[in-house]
């Protein structure tokens, strides 16, 4: 009976090159770390690599002073074989508010023409209508380009409204909007082993494509999670490279692949190979432990995180935010104001941008000793309608205390939105040296323009910034 099974090897999206540096070292991996090890990760066999997008982009202008373009023509050169896939905000694309449709389908092509293979694509407040032209414009590429994959994903989240028979429903509609294949983009680690047999279940039998399972290890549960979820039928399952795997991270991918060894979902994947990878990345792991990029804390398992919804990223960028404030002793304290600013702003997953609203002010909160007394623009938005439609309604005595009698809207938000490529092309004309900086000052206006004069510096060898603020290496 046993050769009868039908072979059915699960797939594996490998996250070390950006959610999980993303999650455990504030997306601080430089492309010099990553270009050495391509060439053998090219050789593993790998569904495809998760490279590029989520809070990579910005760290690279911001911190890394590397331009993301390059680095993402660098990682297409040297991965031959392998699918490359990013991460993309629907109508925040990367940045932090909501762009014209023409930006967002601007930027979805010059993705795809730089390299880019599976655009996974999410609505922090899984407002399905906030995702459809990204969708579409990954399809028009798909047509015109022969590369291209739209893959939705919905965010996984606990609250009332967040049924089995909710997710269900948005993985048709998913289906139904031409996505290639579903993500459940479980942020924080909080679906359980046996939960992931019921719902993994449940949206296998209602939908054809493809089903990636995606999450962190933060709460203990991730692998086992995995397992049951790819036992009811999921596809595919992202883990990171054990270096840089558990904690606020992936589980880790050897640890995967050993685990469906013999099993119809065998992988097939060569652990000698994997052991040299991982031998690469250790040392990198270390450096970053050494000097306190790499916080212990979030190494561990924060079983709290079951409790307090937060995901990997947010949880580090919190524990950052207190040290700045020299306030680390509010921790817990902020973790637990976390869910009520979540229920008083209509219950959201919590992911980017999402999280960084309710965790910032959740941060607000605790640290001004009165609820909602400083409110980010940002937090005053989201409760505008200016985010897109949350599942559940928002509070409306926090509401009215945040934003007074303004008028919230209820259309897509992008409907609001005249064409701004042009525009945005024309303010930023002095900086232009390819098409696609066009993009990278849409996205981070000031932090482009500050790349920009960093770049032109390096090619003139003269310091365009002196005197200014502050001086470069030349
Ligand atoms: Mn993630």
């Amino acid at each position: 009976m046993a050769e009868q099974i039908q072979k059915k090897p699960v797939k594996i999206v490998e996250t070390v090159l950006r959610d999980a540096h993303q999650s455990l070292i504030a997306t601080r991996m430089t492309t010099e770390e990553m270009l050495p090890i391509v060439d053998k990760m090219d050789k593993i066999g790998y569904h495809a690599v998760e490279c590029w997008g989520g809070a990579t982009f910005d760290a690279c202008l911001r911190f890394l002073k590397e331009d993301p373009w390059v680095r993402l023509r660098k990682l297409r050169e040297g991965f031959k074989n392998t699918k490359l896939q990013m991460l993309f905000r629907g109508q925040n694309i990367l940045g932090y508010r909501h762009y014209a449709d023409d930006v967002v389908e601007y930027f979805v092509q010059k993705s795809i023409a730089n390299g880019m293979d599976i655009i996974r694509i999410f609505d922090a407040l899984n407002d399905m209508r906030n995702l459809q032209c990204a969708v579409d414009a990954t399809n028009k590429e798909k047509k015109a380009s022969g590369r291209g994959h739209a893959q939705i994903a919905v965010c996984y989240t606990l609250g009332d409204a967040y049924t089995t028979e909710y997710y269900v429903d948005i993985a048709k509609r998913i289906e139904n909007m031409g996505a290639d294949s579903i993500c459940i983009k479980d942020m924080a680690g909080l679906l359980t082993p046996y939960a992931a047999t019921e719902l993994v279940g449940a949206i296998k039998s209602a939908v054809k494509i493809p089903i990636d399972l995606h999450t962190h290890y933060t709460s203990g549960v991730a692998s086992m999670t995995y397992l049951k979820a790819v036992e009811a039928g999921c596809d595919i399952i992202d883990t990171a490279m054990s270096p840089f795997a558990l904690g606020t991270s992936q589980p880790a991918t050897e640890v995967m692949v050993e685990t469906f060894r013999g099993t119809p979902y065998d992988t097939g994947y060569d652990q000698q190979k994997l052991a040299e990878i991982a031998d690469y990345f250790r040392p990198i792991r270390d450096k970053y432990l050494a000097n306190g990029r790499l916080n212990p804390k979030v190494l561990g398992v924060d079983i709290k995180t079951l409790l307090y919804q937060v995901p990997g990223g947010m949880l580090s960028n919190l524990v950052s935010q207190l040290k700045e404030q020299k306030a680390e002793d509010k921790y817990y304290e902020v973790l637990a104001e976390v869910p009520r600013v979540r229920k008083d702003f209509g219950e959201p997953p919590l992911v980017t941008p999402s999280s960084q609203i309710v965790g910032t002010q959740s941060v607000l909160n605790v640290i001004m000793g009165e609820r909602y007394k400083l409110v980010t623009k940002e937090a005053k938005d989201i409760l505008a309608g200016k985010y897109g439609q949350t599942v559940k309604p928002f509070n409306k005595e926090v509401q009215k205390k945040c934003i007074g009698d303004t008028e919230p809207i209820t259309c897509r938000p992008a409907d609001l939105l005249e064409p701004e490529l042009d525009k945005i092309e024309k303010e930023m004309a002095q900086w232009k040296q390819q098409d696609e900086d066009v993009l990278s000052y849409a996205l981070f206006p000031q932090v482009a323009v500050e790349f920009f004069k960093y770049r032109q510096s390096q090619q003139e060898g003269v310091d365009v910034t002196a005197g200014k603020d502050g001086a470069y290496p030349v």
